[in-house]
């Protein structure tokens, strides 16, 4: 059983809570969220109260960018062929449409080619450079992938392509690039803030471009981006990347144009998944799983990239509608997988990190149980099936644990090995599994940190939610869009009585009523007397000004916090 998650409401200096409900008239439990989240300079502020380009870092500080840049435009000048290739995850996908649409609007003659991570696995392949060759590309421009793929890059060299790579993945020590390699987590890189999705670095890229060839200053820059802030929020989201410093500026952007983009794919998107219209962050994970379920058919070339650009309201419709049924059935698999290894595991194993290879798991749902289980676990779990005659490996470690440098000692023994720090993958030969488990059962220090910070909620405050103003709503939602590493803040309600799962209240203001959904637990909690026994509720704002409860607990059992 997963033990219970402990309360700890958060102490937080009273006199800075004053300073900065002073300066920026804030309310005072805004401001005790703000520094919780040490947001507390004029610049970060700012960031958060009027969020706009001039809070990104600069291009220019992304190593090779000024090389990538001259041979693009280079390209682009004497009429060359150049296609981008990209990744099939939504991140890849909207860093291939974003960049295709912008080097398209600067009259490049511009291909893709997104692989089929079944058949062709991650990256650039040789038959795949083959077939741009044959096309007559002399030029190929990755974009979230290829960071590690130097035999491919002198292999497209040697039939006369130029690469250029834009990535995000970790970058192999050893490597001494013979190309541009425009990638944040270069070891050489003066990239201030790295952790950046590789629709970002594509979005980065892009900006230089249409800054040397059109000459753009920002303002004329900005009144062109916002077609293609809701591609860099969805692939920045899906790609679990941090929500700070710039990924939360164009999060926070991309997820209100979300709402309003007239791209014709994502309006229907929209229209077919999102409640009354608006797109809170359920939706928006709905999303995400029609553009994963995409890439696994195929029909015709890349499904999520058809979807993006597509104008055919009819032919929308119906790939949508598939795709939300096929991804139901995919989640409804994955849960399956998961079962089957759930039972598998003792749940007090004392092993660092948790190593499971069964050849019956389905080879797509490896990184999702991966996933779960890390979730479930808070400590670094890998999951491995067979693949044709090889074995594949998905790995998940919970955050502060680099789960990619347990993995890169072992680097001889890999076919194919690459990632972040926190969710990577790779293929082993099967005579190779023995010395690989051998090893995984070894300890590893660092890898059981964090574990009683991960089971400790943080809460803002005491707040019945009575007592929420549409000022602190208001102010919350400037916070959005919400995820696991920008989380909702968190209040405390005692002595609350819930029944059917459902907390109604009178809002004071208006004298409305309205009711608070029961998301994570199912049992109406009833006394001997058959009366709803009265809780104390851990509970949040979604973006849509919903409360939602994030825990609950008798307040009769419930220890002062
Ligand atoms: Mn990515």
């Amino acid at each position: 059983m997963v033990p219970l998650m402990k309360w700890h409401i958060v102490n937080i200096d009273q006199s800075k809570i004053e300073a900065l409900s002073k300066k920026y008239k804030f309310s005072t439990q805004f401001s005790r969220i703000l520094l919780e989240k040490g947001i507390d300079t004029a610049d970060k502020i700012t960031s958060i109260t009027s969020p706009g380009i001039k809070s990104l870092h600069q291009a220019s500080l992304l190593p090779d960018i000024e090389q990538g840049t001259d041979r693009i435009q280079r390209a682009i000048k004497d009429g060359e062929k150049i296609l981008i290739w990209g990744d099939e995850d939504t991140d890849g996908i909207t860093a291939t449409v974003f960049l295709f649409e912008l080097l398209k609007n600067l009259n490049a003659r511009v291909f893709y080619h997104i692989p089929n991570r079944k058949k062709e696995g991650i990256g650039l392949n040789t038959p795949g450079i083959q077939q741009a060759a044959n096309l007559g590309c002399s030029l190929i421009v990755t974009v979230d992938c290829a960071s590690s793929d130097h035999n491919e890059i002198a292999a497209a060299q040697e039939m006369g392509i130029d690469i250029v790579v834009t990535d995000h993945h970790e970058v192999p020590v050893e490597s001494t690039p013979h190309f541009p390699l425009i990638n944040p987590k270069r070891a050489d890189s003066q990239y201030p803030f790295p952790d950046i999705a590789g629709v970002m670095v594509a979005f980065k890229l892009g900006w230089f471009i249409a800054q040397s060839m059109l000459s753009l200053q920002s303002k004329e820059w900005q009144s062109i981006i916002p077609r293609w802030y809701p591609l860099i929020f969805l692939g920045t989201y899906a790609d679990r990347v941090p929500l700070k410093d710039e990924n939360f500026v164009l999060a926070h952007l991309g997820f209100e144009w979300l709402q309003k983009t007239e791209r014709c794919g994502i309006r229907i998107l929209r229209e077919m998944i999102c409640k009354g219209n608006v797109c809170d962050e359920e939706a928006v994970r709905k999303m995400i799983s029609v553009f994963s379920t995409g890439k696994r058919k195929e029909f015709g070339n890349n499904v999520g990239f058809q979807l993006l650009t597509e104008n055919n309201e009819d032919t929308l419709r119906k790939t949508i509608s598939r795709l939300l049924i096929e991804s139901e059935e995919w989640h409804a698999h994955a849960n399956e997988n998961y079962k089957r290894i759930l039972v598998s595991i003792p749940q007090d194993t004392k092993e660092a990190v948790i190593f499971i290879y069964n050849p019956k798991l389905q080879f797509d749902y490896l990184g999702f149980c991966a996933s779960r289980l890390k979730e479930r676990l808070s400590k670094p779990v890998i999951v491995a099936s067979d693949k044709e005659e090889n074995i594949i490996g998905e790995a998940r470690a919970p955050g502060g644990v680099n789960v990619y440098a347990i993995l890169a000692k072992k680097s001889s023994l890999f076919l194919s090995f690459g990632g972040h720090k926190q969710a990577c993958g790779f293929t082993i030969r099967k005579e190779h599994l023995d010395e690989m488990k051998q090893y995984l059962k070894g300890t590893f220090p660092g890898t059981s940190i964090a574990t009683e910070q991960e089971r400790e909620m943080r809460i803002i405050d005491t707040l019945s939610p009575e007592k929420i103003t549409q000022k602190l709503k208001n102010e919350i939602l400037l916070l959005t869009p919400f995820a696991h590493s920008n989380p909702s803040p968190l209040f405390l309600a005692q002595g609350v009585s819930l029944s059917n799962g459902v907390y109604s209240y009178i809002i004071p203001e208006s004298g409305k009523s309205k009711q608070i959904e029961m998301k994570n637990i199912t049992q109406t909690w009833v006394g001997i007397d058959g009366k709803p026994v009265l809780l104390d509720i851990v509970y949040y704002l979604n973006s849509s000004g919903i409360l939602i409860i994030a825990d609950a607990r008798p307040s009769l059992f419930n220890e002062q916090t």
